[in-house]
């Protein structure tokens, strides 16, 4: 399917350094990139609600590792899906008297103009299940090949047993398996299963529910081997990053590294993701943010109440991707003057060194923008600290206003920041952060 207009990046001088990423299944820092072409497939939204702060704060944080990875000199190659048949979804358009294509059409695009408003770079394939089915299809045929599906009145199972390596993204023990199967969409307790945790692969059609023929017969596919098919289809049999948020550790990326690993057993020693990278949870009230909790706040409902999404990205960017964090009106005001701030000091800098009377001017020298490049560029490759790639550019735009005039005014054309470094700032933030400012 479409995806989304990408945000101009402008060109930065020199590169960043290798970016090391935290890699949930070795449980330390690595390299997040093999090679030149670094690959990455995210986990894509269930569109059956608008895009909320916790979704937004997880594309951020990818978007972030596609910018800081091209300007490391990698070439990118991205891929996401869209999970568009899924319990959640029709269970919402039943709810609400929907048809499940019309309300998955809707959100998604709501979507689409969310991530362009908070200029996060698409992915080259943004992939919908049901465009996907064909090759879902194949790819579990390859499972069944293996031996590892069995049928369990008419539902299609993969057995777990069938990967020796099952439990290596997670690292969980069974107790804690268990119980996270029963509270994210698994179905330990359903009787004549091989094992508690093994996944649907093929849900036979059930009356009333949309249903595709496929030489399981006619059903729907499951939600692991779905993200499974789709990731190395696109990106190959192995790949440099699968990211989601930590409630996809288990079962999702579990279960869709198994899949690959027993369906694509005989493609030599590498399977599936290098890298499992996980994003923390963003809270309302202190619990997740939820669809199926309800407590929300939407992108697009603030963007309609008149936030700049600049400030929306600037807020999420205050924040570590790995961290857990509340939204607050709080967390939104000091980003909306975090970015006047910033935006005031560009201004200033911009309008040059000037006397310390002329309006505009600095009264100074403007500080010099390399450093605040070289400290954004480390900080990001150093498992994408975006809080401290801010941290470097509040301190030049409080060295740029404490030196200077209180507002932005107008520079003759002779002492326009001379050595550049407002446009330099400018432009670093924009292609390394993604803030306009
Ligand atoms: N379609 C599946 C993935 S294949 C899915 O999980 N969809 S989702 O719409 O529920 O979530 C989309 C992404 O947002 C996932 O990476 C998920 O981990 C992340 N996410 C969901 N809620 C939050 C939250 N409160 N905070 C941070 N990230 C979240
Ligand atoms: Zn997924």
């Amino acid at each position: 399917m479409d995806s989304w207009p990408a945000a101009s990046v402008p060109g930065l001088p020199g590169r960043g350094p290798e970016l090391l990423i935290w890699d949930t299944a070795s449980g330390g820092l690595a390299p997040a990139a093999q090679g030149q072409l670094a690959t990455l497939y995210a986990c894509g939204i269930t569109p059956y609600d608008a895009t909320h702060i916790g979704h937004a704060a997880t594309y951020v944080a990818w978007d972030l590792l596609v910018r800081t990875w091209r300007d490391a000199g990698c070439t990118t190659r991205y891929a996401q899906n869209v999970t568009d048949v899924d319990d959640p979804l029709l269970e919402r358009a039943v709810r609400d008297s929907r048809d499940w294509r019309e309300l998955a059409a809707a959100e998604i695009d709501r979507f689409r103009a969310d991530m362009t408003a908070l200029r996060v770079l698409p992915p080259d394939y943004l992939i919908g299940a049901v465009e996907a089915l064909g090759l879902i299809e194949e790819f579990s045929g390859l499972l069944a090949d293996h031996g590892a599906l069995y049928d369990t009145d008419g539902d299609v199972y993969f057995s777990r047993a069938a990967d020796p390596r099952f439990g290596s993204v997670s690292g969980l023990d069974h107790r804690a398996m268990m119980t996270l199967s029963a509270e994210r969409g698994g179905d330990p307790d359903r009787p004549g299963k091989k094992d508690p945790l093994d996944p649907v692969v093929w849900r036979a059609e059930r009356p009333g529910e949309p249903s595709w023929e496929s030489r399981f017969g006619p059903g729907r596919p499951g939600w692991h081997v779905e993200c499974a098919a789709i990731a190395t289809y696109y990106l190959g049999v192995a790949f440099d990053v699968q990211a989601g948020g930590t409630d996809l550790i288990f079962p999702h990326h579990e279960m869709s590294a198994s899949h690959a690993r027993v369906a694509l057993a005989d493609q030599g020693p590498d399977i599936f993701a290098c890298r499992y990278v996980h994003s923390g949870m963003v809270r309302l009230g202190g619990q997740k943010m939820s669809k199926s909790l309800g407590n929300l706040v939407f992108v697009s409902g603030l963007r309609a109440a008149g936030v700049d999404p600049m400030a929306i990205r600037l807020a999420i960017l205050a924040h570590h991707y790995r961290q857990d964090w509340d939204w607050t009106g709080d967390v939104l005001a000091v980003a909306v003057q975090r970015l006047g701030r910033w935006r005031a000091a560009l201004a200033s800098a911009a309008a040059g060194p000037g006397g310390a009377g002329e309006p505009g001017g600095t009264g100074g020298a403007v500080p010099p923008a390399g450093p605040v490049l070289n400290a954004i560029r480390e900080r990001l490759a150093a498992d994408l600290d975006a809080p401290g790639a801010i941290a470097a550019v509040d301190a030049w735009a409080d060295a740029v206003l404490s030196a200077g005039a209180t507002g932005p005014g107008h520079a003759g054309p002779a002492d326009i920041d001379p050595a550049g470094s407002a446009g330099l700032v400018r432009n670093a933030i924009d292609a390394l952060l993604g803030i306009a400012a």
